[in-house]
């Protein structure tokens, strides 16, 4: 059996931690890793698979060994300029930033929705928002039985999708200090910024779920909006998701839809207040909804609440994933 040489861009990151973590659980069949993150971590030892491994510098070179998969998530500006430099070397890149999503030549790809996508690559394969990707798990058998008209997205994210910065300042800020990342205080608070403000009043990461969310659904004229907050919650983003549908359903047969899509998992009992929640679905890789009911103001309207742990499937396990594919597909 083919054996694979693998690396971790930002392999010291949240993110990147949560790589090795998902690489030790899955056992893909490798023959070498190689970590890497930027010069002020250089040299520190990170234990993997039982061993002891040395974090490099990642530079021009570091692609000339034969590396068939990176796994990126180092920031955009990092994905900007070594992921084309890798791809030339015959490594295909699974990028966690922003920065290639949008490209036409990238695919960008959850592996339950859209995995034929990933045939497509030119290199480089991009590794959705963690927001898109939680609601894309539960939206698309949605779409595949019914039609989508309009989606209304709500989100409540977790700290860690702001790094180490983030995750500090909540628990910095349970402490009384004042907030380094976040524009203003998160503990005790919600904060309905998350990225950059647009001139069209949205931030960029609502935007990247409306973008995103058509890119992967394969429908551009999809009518959709979002309102992104962040919360003091670790780990785990939460959504609300109102869903006009083309078609009427009945909710039990919608439910049962939800029941066997892939990765997905229906906890729905309100009678026992079961429904999905950040700190059951910390640590795992599955995405959970619940709460599913007729939206009774409009035709064929249904919400859904949906939760995933935001560096695993949001991150690391949908990458991770990916590359599971790109081997299982002979794509490398
Ligand atoms: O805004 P950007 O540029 O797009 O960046 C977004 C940031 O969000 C994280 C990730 O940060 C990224 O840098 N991120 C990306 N996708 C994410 C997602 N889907 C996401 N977070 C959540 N969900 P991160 O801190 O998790 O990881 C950054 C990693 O990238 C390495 N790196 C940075 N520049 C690099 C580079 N690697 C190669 N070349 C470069 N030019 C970075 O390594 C890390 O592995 P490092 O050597 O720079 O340092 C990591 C060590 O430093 C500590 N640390 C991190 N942030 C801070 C910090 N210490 C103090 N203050 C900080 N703000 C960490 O503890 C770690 O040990
Ligand atoms: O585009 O801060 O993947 O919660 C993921 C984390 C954007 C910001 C992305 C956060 C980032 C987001």
């Amino acid at each position: 059996m083919k054996k694979y040489n693998i690396a971790v861009v930002g392999a010291t990151g949240m993110v990147g931690r949560t790589f090795l973590k998902v690489l030790e659980e899955v056992q893909l069949p490798v023959e070498n890793y190689y970590l890497f993150a930027s010069a002020r971590s250089a040299g520190q030892k990170l234990t993997f698979m039982g061993k002891e491994y040395v974090v490099e510098e990642l530079t021009e070179h570091s692609f000339d060994r034969g590396i068939d998969i990176a796994l990126f998530s180092a920031g955009g500006s990092t994905s900007e300029k070594f992921a084309p430099i890798a791809a030339s070397k015959g490594c295909v890149v699974v990028d966690n930033s922003s920065q290639w999503r949008m490209d036409p030549k990238v695919p960008l790809v959850v592996p339950e929705v859209n995995p034929e996508d990933i045939r497509k690559h030119n290199g480089i394969i991009a590794n959705p928002n963690c927001s898109t990707i939680q609601a894309m798990v539960a939206l698309r058998p949605l779409q595949l039985k019914y039609g989508i008209e309009r989606i209304v997205y709500s989100t409540y994210q977790a700290v860690s999708g702001a790094g180490r910065g983030g995750y500090d300042d909540l628990t910095n800020g349970i402490k009384g200090e004042p907030p380094k990342k976040f524009p203003h205080p998160i503990f005790g608070n919600c904060i309905p910024h998350i990225d950059v403000f647009l001139p069209n009043g949205y931030t960029k990461e609502e935007m990247k779920m409306v973008n995103e969310t058509r890119k992967i659904l394969g429908d551009d004229s999809l009518r959709i909006t979002a309102t992104t907050v962040r919360v003091p919650v670790y780990y785990g983003h939460s959504e609300s998701i109102n869903v006009e549908l083309k078609k009427p359903f009945e909710l039990s047969e919608l439910v049962d839809c939800l029941k066997a899509a892939p990765g997905l998992v229906v906890q729905d009992d309100v009678a026992n207040n079961v429904y999905p929640m950040a700190i059951d679905a910390a640590g795992k890789n599955e995405t959970f909804v619940g709460r599913i009911r007729r939206d009774e103001s409009v035709e064929n309207g249904v919400n859904l609440w949906v939760v995933a742990d935001n560096i695993r499937k949001g991150a690391a396990t949908n990458a991770v994933q990916i590359a599971q594919k790109l081997i299982d597909m002979e794509l490398v």
